[in-house]
């Protein structure tokens, strides 16, 4: 690798030629969210067969009064969010908390600081009437600091995005979660489920394109940002639903015995025609799992709320 280059991400340059070393090649889904990829993500949430939107919408649109209930905060406390995005749907719930004369401060952390200014702007011009502490940063050193203090905490993570931890890593991370937390603290945290497998496909397997265009934008990236000579038109992107594991994975594939060259990691890498390159794991989680998971890491799962076609729930833990 080149030193002294500040123009690229260097741990999107050590995962690449890490991920694409690899005997069975992979890239982190983690790298789809540059701006073009967030931009292309808002068409994901667009589309009709990507449901998992507008359920978790529909669960804190009609039922964040029931959230509220179940939290058994008397006296303030905070809403601390991990990657709050463009808070449409936790503006839901802010609005009925705030409508219910809770006293809380809001907390969103995010690492990108733009995604933290419009956020602010969007929310003080919706709900002026909120206390808002917003955070930049790494979510651990932050959650480090939030726990030294006595208020209670809601933590929220929503959207779904555990689904793309393996298993191992999902508790690692809640573990980190939990290494935060006081006794009574909650979590409420957004948690695609099984069902009709052939929903689910479709909701991956997109007939517009816009999926296989957020997965080949790793691809443009690394051309971009590692100055690779990627032909584009070689790949394709597959994706497969497994209703025995509950597992969505997602691969780009050559159509081609091919190689490409990246000035920024110094190296060629090849491909055999329909090699593939695992790109993402969007799990689906059962009742029985998400207890599982719960008490391995001994939180309390006080209730699942669920949308009406029962696709998706956010689930609310107690410390
Ligand atoms: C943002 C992780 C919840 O897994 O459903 C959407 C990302 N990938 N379509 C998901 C995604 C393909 C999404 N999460």
């Amino acid at each position: 690798m080149k030193i002294n280059t500040p123009t690229y991400n260097k741990a999107f340059a050590e995962d690449v030629l890490k991920g694409l070393s690899d005997e069975k090649k992979h890239l982190s889904s983690r790298y789809f969210y540059d701006d073009e990829g967030s931009h292309i993500f808002q068409q994901i949430m667009e589309m009709p067969e990507y449901y998992p939107t507008n359920c978790e919408f529909e669960i804190l649109s009609e039922q964040s009064e029931q959230i509220l209930e179940q939290l058994n905060f008397n006296g303030k406390f905070n809403i601390v969010e991990f990657g709050s995005g463009d808070g449409i749907k936790t503006k839901q719930l802010l609005k009925t908390f705030l409508g219910k004369n809770a006293d809380f401060t809001y907390v969103p952390i995010d690492i990108s600081e733009e995604a933290i200014l419009i956020l602010e702007e969007n929310i003080r011009v919706s709900l002026p009437e909120i206390k808002m502490n917003s955070k930049i940063g790494d979510y651990f050193d932050i959650l480090a600091d939030i726990s030294k203090d006595e208020t209670p905490n809601l933590f929220l993570f929503l959207g779904g995005n555990i689904g793309n931890y393996k298993k191992e890593d999902a508790i690692d991370l809640l573990q980190k979660f939990a290494s935060g937390m006081k006794k009574g603290d909650k979590l409420l945290m957004g948690i695609d489920l099984q069902k009709s497998p052939r929903t689910i496909q479709k909701a991956y397997d997109d007939p517009h394109g816009i999926t296989k265009a957020f997965n080949m934008n790793l691809l443009k990236r690394i051309n971009r940002e590692l100055e690779a000579d990627i032909d584009l038109s070689q790949f394709d992107f597959y994706c497969h639903y497994n209703p025995e594991n509950g597992e969505v994975n997602s691969y780009l594939f050559s159509l081609a015995q091919q190689s490409f060259d990246s000035k920024v990691l110094n190296r060629s890498f090849t491909f055999q025609k329909g090699e593939t390159i695992w790109t993402e794991l969007s799990k689906k989680y059962s009742f029985s799992e998400i207890e599982e998971l719960a008490e391995k890491l001994d939180f309390k799962v006080l209730e699942n709320f669920l949308d009406s076609k029962n696709y998706f729930t956010d689930s609310l833990w107690e410390k």
